[in-house]
C-alpha cells in the first residue's frame, strides 16, 4: 500500500527538488505538521527513514510494547471526527494498536502522498545567498527548501552497547528500537536481555512468559511502578469520549500535560498514616499518578524522596520472593521518580520464575560477546538470541547523526557542545530557516500533547512569515542566551538532574556523553506555552525577520 501512495522520488540522478519547507521524520510531530502546513498553502515534503509513518510506534515493536500514558490522553487532539470514529481497546494500548491508529491518521488525511519514505537524512546547509536550506539522503538524493523542519523526535537515535565482540555473535540479535517486522518467537529459546530501562522492562516481561529461559544483565536497576491496565469496552469508550472536553482542559491545566498532575500538599504536611494510605492509594492506580501525581516535592526535597523511595522498596521486597535478589532489584543510586519510571506488569514477580536469572554485571561485570553468548567475569552464557535494549542517545543524538550547518558553515554539534542552545526549544541563532519539533529545552510530559501546541505555534510563525513576506527568520543570539539560562535555572534544585540517565543527556555508549547536562524544559507546560504566547503577541520578538 505505502509503495503505492507515497511521494515518488526521483532517480538519483535527478534534478534537486524544491519545496517550501522538508520536514525530517514522519512521525507524530512530522505527520500532524504536514497536515498543518497544508492548510498554509505550503508545497511541502516529508522525507522518513523508515518504510512507514509513525516514528517511535513504528520503529519499537519490541515485545510487550506499550503506551504508559493513558490512550485516549495520548492520542491527536485536533479532529473531533478522529475522535469519534477511533476507540481504543485498552487503557494502555500496545504498540501494534497505536501503529495500527497512526496508519489510520496517514489514510484519513491523506498524508502518504507527501512522504516520501526510506530517506535517511545524512546533511542539511544553509545557503545564506539563496535563502534556503539543501538536504541530502543516505542515497544521494538532494531537496532544497526554504524552511527546515526537524521531526527527529527526542527518542529516535538508538545506541548498541560498547561492549567488545558485539558483532561476533552467531545467534539472534537485535536491538530493541530495530526489532524485525515479523514476529519473533521465544519458545524453546535461551534469551538475554541487556539494560533495564522503560524498554528493557516491558520486553523483560513479555519474554520471560515463554522463553525456555530469560537471562537479565542489569546496570542499574530502576524504580518501576505498577501500570495496571484494562480492557476498555465499548460502553466505557462510549463514556471517555463523552468526557474529552473535560479531558483535553485538564490536560491543557496539568505541570507536564498528563491526567495526573502533582498533589499540592509536602510530603511531611500529612501524618505517617495518611503518607502511606495515599502512597498504597497511588500504587493500586493505573499510569503514572505514583511518578507525577505524587506530593509535590518529592523530586525537589531529599528526605521526601527517600520516603517515597523507601516505600516502593519495601513493595519491592514483598513482590520478589528471594531476598538478595530483591536487593539487587532495588535501586540504591538514585531515588524514586529522579529518573524515568517504568511502568510495569509483573515485572518483578517474573525473578520468581525457575525460567529467569538476574545477572548483576555490577558484580561481574561482562567482558565481551562470544560467538556463542555473554562472558562475564565469572560465567560464560550461551544464548540463542540476545536482546539489546540499551536505549537511546536522547534529545540531542538525532540532531548529531545529521551534518547540519547554519550560516557560515557553522555546525550545531559544534554549537551544541556542552548542551543545547536554543530560543523556545524551537530555534537556534546562526540557523536560520531551522524550526525544531520536540527538539532540546521542549518539556517531555504527555509528548502528543507538546507536539500539537508546538507544531500549532510554529504553524503560526510561518503564517506570520508568509503574510509579511518574511524569508529568513532567525533567533536573535541574545534570546537564545536568555531562554537557554531559564532552562538551565529551571533545573536548579531538582533530584532529577543530579542523576546519569538520558534525561541528563548521559549515555556511557557515546564518545563525549558522559557529563550530565539540562537538555530538557524542566517548567510547567502552563508556563512554557505562556512565554511562547507572548512572544507571538508581541511580533515574534526574540527572532531575527527578514
Ligand atoms: P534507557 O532508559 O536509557 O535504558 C537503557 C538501559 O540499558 C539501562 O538499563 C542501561 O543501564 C542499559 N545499558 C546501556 N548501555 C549498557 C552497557 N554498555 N552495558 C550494560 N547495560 C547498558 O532506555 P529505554 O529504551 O529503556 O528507555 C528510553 C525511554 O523510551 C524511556 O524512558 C521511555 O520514555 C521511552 P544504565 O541505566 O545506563 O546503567
Amino acid at each position: 500500500m505505502d509503495a503505492v501512495q507515497q511521494a515518488e522520488p526521483r532517480s538519483q540522478t535527478a534534478a534537486t527538488q524544491d519545496f517550501e519547507a522538508v520536514i525530517v521524520g514522519a512521525g507524530m510531530s512530522g505527520m500532524y505538521q504536514l497536515i498543518r502546513l497544508r492548510e498554509l498553502g505550503m508545497r511541502v515534503r516529508v522525507l522518513e527513514a523508515g518504510t512507514g509513518v509513525g516514528g517511535t510506534w513504528y520503529w519499537n515493536r519490541y515485545p510487550g510494547a506499550r503506551f504508559d500514558s493513558e490512550s485516549y490522553s495520548y492520542q491527536f487532539s485536533f479532529s473531533d471526527e478522529l475522535l469519534r470514529e477511533w476507540d481504543w481497546s485498552e487503557h494502555f494500548a500496545g504498540q501494534p494498536e497505536t501503529l495500527r491508529y497512526l496508519n489510520h491518521v496517514a489514510d484519513k488525511f491523506d498524508l502518504r502522498r507527501d512522504i516520501e519514505f526510506k530517506s535517511r537524512i545524512v546533511s542539511a546547509h544553509w545557503s545564506e545567498a539563496t535563502r534556503n536550506w539543501t538536504i541530502a539522503t543516505e542515497d544521494g538524493r538532494r531537496y532544497t527548501a526554504r524552511f527546515l523542519l526537524t521531526a527527529l523526535g527526542p527518542l529516535s537515535a538508538p545506541t548498541m552497547p560498547n561492549i567488545p565482540g558485539v558483532e561476533s555473535f552467531q545467534g539472534e540479535s537485535c536491538h530493541t528500537a530495530h526489532w524485525p517486522h515479523e514476529p519473533v518467537s521465544f519458545e524453546g529459546k535461551r534469551v538475554a536481555v541487556i539494560g533495564t530501562g522503560a524498554t528493557g522492562v516491558q520486553t523483560i516481561q513479555e519474554v520471560a512468559k515463554t522463553a525456555k529461559h530469560l537471562t537479565v544483565f542489569q546496570r542499574t536497576p530502576n524504580w518501576c511502578a505498577p501500570l495496571l491496565n484494562a480492557r476498555i469496552g465499548k460502553e466505557e469508550m462510549e463514556r471517555i469520549r463523552a468526557g474529552y472536553p473535560e479531558m483535553w482542559q485538564r490536560c491543557l491545566e496539568t505541570f507536564s500535560c498528563f491526567l495526573h498532575t502533582p498533589e499540592p500538599r509536602k510530603t511531611f504536611e500529612v501524618s505517617a498514616e495518611e503518607r502511606e494510605a495515599f502512597w498504597e492509594k497511588l500504587y493500586a492506580s493505573p499510569g503514572f499518578g505514583i511518578w507525577v501525581g505524587n506530593f509535590s516535592d518529592i523530586l525537589t526535597n531529599r528526605e521526601a524522596n527517600a520516603a517515597i523511595s523507601d516505600f516502593v522498596a519495601r513493595k519491592i521486597r514483598q513482590r520478589v520472593k528471594d531476598p538478595k535478589i530483591a536487593e539487587k532489584l532495588i535501586p540504591k543510586n538514585h531515588g524514586f521518580g529522579t529518573r524515568r519510571v517504568p511502568l510495569e506488569t509483573k515485572y518483578y514477580e517474573v525473578y520468581n520464575q525457575d525460567n529467569v536469572t538476574l545477572v548483576d554485571i555490577n558484580e561481574t561485570p561482562i567482558e565481551r560477546i562470544t560467538p556463542a553468548g555473554i562472558k562475564t567475569s565469572d560465567a560464560e552464557y550461551e544464548f540463542d538470541m540476545i536482546i539489546y535494549a540499551t536505549g537511546f542517545d536522547a534529545i540531542t543524538g538525532s540532531f548529531d547523526r545529521i551534518d547540519i550547518q547554519g550560516t557560515d558553515g557553522t555546525k550545531l554539534k559544534d554549537r551544541w557542545k556542552g548542551g543545547p542552545k536554543t530560543f523556545l526549544g524551537v530555534m537556534v541563532d546562526g540557523f536560520p530557516n531551522m524550526l525544531m519539533l520536540m527538539g532540546p529545552h521542549m518539556a517531555l510530559g504527555n509528548i502528543p500533547r507538546s507536539i500539537e501546541h508546538n507544531v500549532d505555534w510554529v504553524t503560526d510563525l510561518l503564517r506570520y512569515a508568509q503574510s509579511h513576506n518574511l524569508t529568513r527568520l532567525e533567533a536573535a543570539p541574545e534570546a537564545v542566551r536568555e531562554w537557554t539560562d531559564h532552562v538551565l535555572s529551571l533545573g536548579d534544585g531538582l533530584l532529577t538532574f543530579e542523576v546519569n540517565s538520558w534525561m541528563t543527556g548521559v549515555n556511557s555508549n557515546v564518545e563525549g556523553k558522559q557529563v550530565r547536562i539540562i537538555n530538557r524544559y524542566a517548567g510547567s507546560a502552563p508556563a512554557y506555552r505562556a512565554r511562547c504566547d507572548e512572544v507571538a503577541a508581541k511580533g515574534y520578538e526574540g527572532i531575527l525577520q527578514a
